[in-house]
């Protein structure tokens, strides 16, 4: 079955830095605001409490919480290895990717200000078996849990390319598809020695048995959770990748083919085997991160498919698609959307979390393999093409909320150059397959890594990538801003202010999604303060407050920090 459609069907929903010196930037090479009016507004109280009840909102140091994840289709990637090439497969690359292009870009990734890589799914798929060669090459109908695909290179491989991350520091995290797998099966010959006598994965028997969005077909087989030699299965394939190659955790595909039962189980055996390592004195593989992809808009869904509750837990993360979406629509852009940003977006009531539990750790995106880059979309509905100001602009805004926001994060490959595909924009509809330009592969493009595939870096892309590692370090040295308090303290459809705390650390956070300059009138009760606010990221400017109010200017499709002193 075309993954196209496979997916489609699997779903239940469907700066100002520019301004002045950006910091670590060297200067922003945007223009003023298309708009020279400007938005003036008043905010005289705050509009909600200091909300510290997820994990990342505690002010707890725990690592899992400033997690910069980088994912990396590994497919479509960097080729590193000319003699292994899948040469075909869903989506606009060359489809020559493999781990060694991977281990030659680690530098330029880690330079990036990100500390981890997700790598979609590395495990042989068979190629050449099935009838959907494109299918293969994706990864995500693996036929072989231990063994490394051959055309992305082998199980030696892996290793050098975990060691090598983390020797730069990057966390690395593998792809599980635990639900599902390839049609011709899941072949146990290659078993590692300290798993002899594990039994297969059962496929599921009864359509009573197998979750309803998975469905058996020539490229496909769904697994049975009510089997208890499914569960074993999936609890060692997570397990030894954890043990034998010092992976730090997991991402795991279509979370809701796997019951949350059986998610506590196989989330418990990474998290023994991440504390073994821990025990030992091993520095890496000792994190047990997982997170859970469940492609909704719906936060109840992440409950009952992924978090569980208190009482009966699943994974403790998962992408957090709703606040994906509030993003797009205040400053970024949705496939449809085609209204100026709200920022009031943000935070719906529809994206808030309120309903996680309180052990969740939302994991905030932008794109992913499965949407289209924001690039893309900001030329589809109008938000700027890359030689409008615009366009970087709202890339930078929109890193820059995720910069304030506390948890983990994650960034699509070529993002933090506000990559696109040239000739794309509008969707394609008819044989967007065979042109790999469907809306849902269309983002996995060839990587356009500096120094390494001889692509050279633009102003602008050099511009945005000097800025997101200005944000990320502005992470490292501000606990407040992964892992604090948030108190929303304005949310119009025009710009958001917050603050965040950890302790002594208080930062306010200002978002401008509108094309005019705001003026904001802050008050000292609003903000909960009085103190000076020192610019955290342009030139270091402070400002006062006068008579109760502080008067600051956050320019067009902007993000702010200041420290409050
Ligand atoms: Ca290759
Ligand atoms: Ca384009």
């Amino acid at each position: 079955m075309n993954q196209h459609f496979w997916r489609r069907s699997a779903i239940s929903v469907a700066m100002a830095l520019a301004l002045t010196a950006c910091g670590g930037g060297g200067g922003g090479d945007e223009k003023p605001p298309v708009d020279d009016s400007t938005y003036t507004v008043t905010i005289s109280s705050s509009a909600h409490t200091a909300d510290s009840r997820m994990t990342c909102n505690q002010g707890a140091d725990v690592a899992a919480c400033d997690l910069r994840m980088y994912q990396i289709m590994v497919e479509a990637y960097v080729n590193g290895d000319d003699s292994i090439n899948y040469d075909t497969g869903y989506g606009p690359s060359k489809h020559k990717g493999d781990l060694q292009g991977i281990v030659d870009s680690l530098d330029y990734i880690a330079g990036t200000g990100v500390n981890a890589i997700w790598l979609t799914p590395i495990f042989d798929s068979c190629k050449g078996k099935t009838n959907d060669a494109k299918l293969e090459a994706t990864g995500y109908y693996a036929c072989d849990y231990f063994t490394v695909d051959p055309m992305f290179g082998d199980n030696a491989k892996l290793k050098e390319l975990v060691d090598a991350a983390h020797a730069k520091g990057l966390y690395v995290f593998l792809d599980g598809v635990f639900g599902h797998a390839s049609g011709i099966g899941v072949t146990m010959d290659n078993l590692p020695a300290s798993l002899s006598g594990l039994a297969a994965p059962v496929t599921a028997a009864s359509v009573a048995n197998k979750h309803d969005t998975c469905v058996e077909s020539d490229t496909t087989i769904c697994f049975d959770y009510s089997q208890p030699d499914t569960l074993a299965f999936f609890k060692a394939v997570a397990a030894h990748y954890v043990t034998e190659y010092g992976i730090d955790g997991w991402r795991l595909d279509q979370a809701y083919q796997v019951p949350i039962s059986a998610w506590e189980e196989i989330r418990d055996t990474v998290e023994t085997a991440a504390a073994d390592r821990k025990a030992a004195g091993e520095e890496w593989g000792t994190l047990g991160y997982m997170v859970g992809e469940v492609w909704d808009g719906n936060q109840n869904n992440f409950v009952s498919k992924v978090y569980g509750t208190a009482a009966n837990p699943g994974l403790q993360s998962a992408f957090d698609f709703p606040l994906h979406y509030g993003l797009m629509q205040a400053i970024g852009s949705e496939t449809s959307a085609s209204s100026n940003g709200d920022a009031s977006k943000l935070y719906a009531n529809w994206n808030d979390g309120s309903v996680y539990p309180d052990f969740a750790m939302p994991n905030i995106f932008i794109g992913n393999h499965d949407i289209p880059r924001l690039g893309d979309l900001l030329q589809r509905t109008g938000r700027g093409d890359v030689n409008a100001d615009e366009y970087w602009l709202r890339h930078k805004a929109t890193f820059s909320f995720m910069a304030a926001t506390s948890g983990p994060m994650t960034f699509y490959y070529g993002e933090e150059i506000g990559d696109q595909l040239d000739g794309f924009a509008a969707q394609v509809t008819t044989n967007c397959a065979s042109q790999g330009l469907c809306d849902d592969h269309v983002a996995r493009t060839d990587g356009k890594v500096a120094g390494v595939t001889g692509h050279t870096l633009s102003s602008r892309q050099s511009n945005l990538k000097a800025y997101l590692k200005s944000l990320m370090d502005l992470r490292d040295a501000h606990p407040a801003l992964a892992q604090g308090t948030l108190t929303r303290i304005s949310d119009d459809s025009n710009v958001f202010v917050s603050r965040k705390d950890n302790g002594g650390d208080q930062i306010l956070y200002l978002l401008n999604t509108q094309a005019k300059d705001a003026k904001i009138t802050l008050s000292t009760s609003a903000l909960g303060d009085d103190g000076t606010l020192q610019n955290l990221l342009d030139s270091g400017d402070s400002i006062s407050a006068s008579e109760g109010n502080y008067t600051i200017t956050v320019p067009a499709y902007t993000g702010l920090f200041y420290q409050i002193n």
